[in-house]
């Protein structure tokens, strides 16, 4: 697709030009994490983000156009019916579509809402589609612009269009316009970066990020010590991705890790058992005998390990031996309209 698409005017009317749409987008997973809200409604982040982008974990969505009369829209995630759809009205009443009516299936080729990225590829892929109604040539609308607008839906959504490795600047503006996320120069032995998603439960996580992320910022007595360093943890990842040093990179997105789930409340809420266990038994092997592996964890028990290709077979088996359930995946970047009803 065209990448430089124009950026929307001031003055854009959305207009739907076709019937339906579809588009598939991948999940990403934050090595330096995004967690705080300065404005709920526009969802802009407390501190800017990085990313890299897994094109094994991808949602597809397809919206039909219904009409303009308002009512309720359908959502269905997976072929379930789905009642709350917060997050695309949000996303509609900012392009000023709140009134149409739209039906739309959402697809995820891996589990759903537990911490495995989901609401960041399913918001990208809506957006796309959405985008994909508007316009009269696929890439028309730039992706800065859908990066904007799939923020609105779920910050994390904002990265999913870049990749392998992808920046969300935190902004200043009040109003939004210079909070989206962009491409970051990366080191040509990091193009083959694999990711390993560890899928310890696949249940719905019980605390929603943005629940979790409004009781850090108010209640967490950490939350300063987050603060205090969160620029040095983004520019010390930038260098480490340009330098291709991944086992500084490693090192650092273990540190964000602990440090943004440290103030949960209570600390590490997120994390099962079976997240302690599991952490307490994939860092005895690296100490060990194991190849050098990195992981990181998000809002749910699951572990996501990041190896060099060298490094993944060994890791893999290990983990097989230890009878886990994994995803394999490498970092790259996918996302695009797709299917029949391609243009
Ligand atoms: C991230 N997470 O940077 C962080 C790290 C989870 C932990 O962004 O409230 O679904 O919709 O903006 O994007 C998950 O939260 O949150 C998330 P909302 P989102 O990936």
């Amino acid at each position: 697709m065209n990448e430089s698409g124009k950026p929307l005017s001031s003055d854009f009317s959305p207009v739907c030009r076709r019937p339906k749409a579809s588009y598939t987008c991948a999940a990403n997973i934050a090595l330096i994490k995004y967690w705080g809200k300065r404005d709920l409604e526009l969802n802009l982040p407390i501190n800017s983000s990085i990313s890299a982008t897994i094109d094994a974990l991808t949602s597809r969505t397809t919206i039909e156009f219904l009409d303009e009369d308002g009512g309720p829209d359908e959502l269905y995630i997976n072929e379930k019916n789905v009642t709350d759809s917060t997050k695309t009205d949000r996303v509609k009443k900012h392009l000023g579509v709140a009134h149409w009516r739209l039906r739309m299936h959402s697809r995820n080729n891996f589990p759903t809402g537990s911490g495995l990225a989901s609401s960041a590829s399913g918001l990208a892929a809506f957006v796309g589609a959405l985008c994909g109604l508007l316009e009269e040539r696929p890439g028309e609308i730039a992706l800065e612009d859908m990066s904007r607008l799939a923020r609105i839906g779920s910050g994390s959504a904002a990265r999913s269009f870049f990749g392998p490795f992808a920046y969300w600047q935190r902004g200043e503006r009040s109003d939004g316009s210079d909070s989206y996320a962009h491409d970051l120069t990366f080191h040509n032995d990091l193009a083959e970066l694999d990711c390993t998603a560890l899928v310890l439960s696949d249940a719905v996580k019980s605390v929603p990020s943005t629940k979790g992320m409004q009781e850090s910022v108010a209640e967490s007595p950490h939350y300063a010590e987050w603060l205090e360093h969160i620029n040095a943890d983004l520019k010390a990842m930038c260098k480490n991705i340009v330098r291709g040093d991944f086992e500084a990179m490693g090192a650092l997105m273990e540190e964000n890790a602990y440090r943004m789930h440290g103030t949960t409340i209570p600390p590490n809420r997120y994390f099962s058992q079976e997240t302690f266990a599991t952490l307490a038994k994939l860092k005895s092997y690296r100490r060990k005998d194991g190849p050098f592996f990195a992981f990181t964890m998000d809002a749910g028990p699951n572990i996501k390990l990041f190896s060099l290709p060298d490094a993944t077979g060994p890791l893999r088996k290990f983990l097989e031996r230890e009878n886990y359930r994994t995803i394999a995946g490498r970092v790259g970047r996918l996302h695009g309209p797709t299917g029949e009803h391609l243009f």
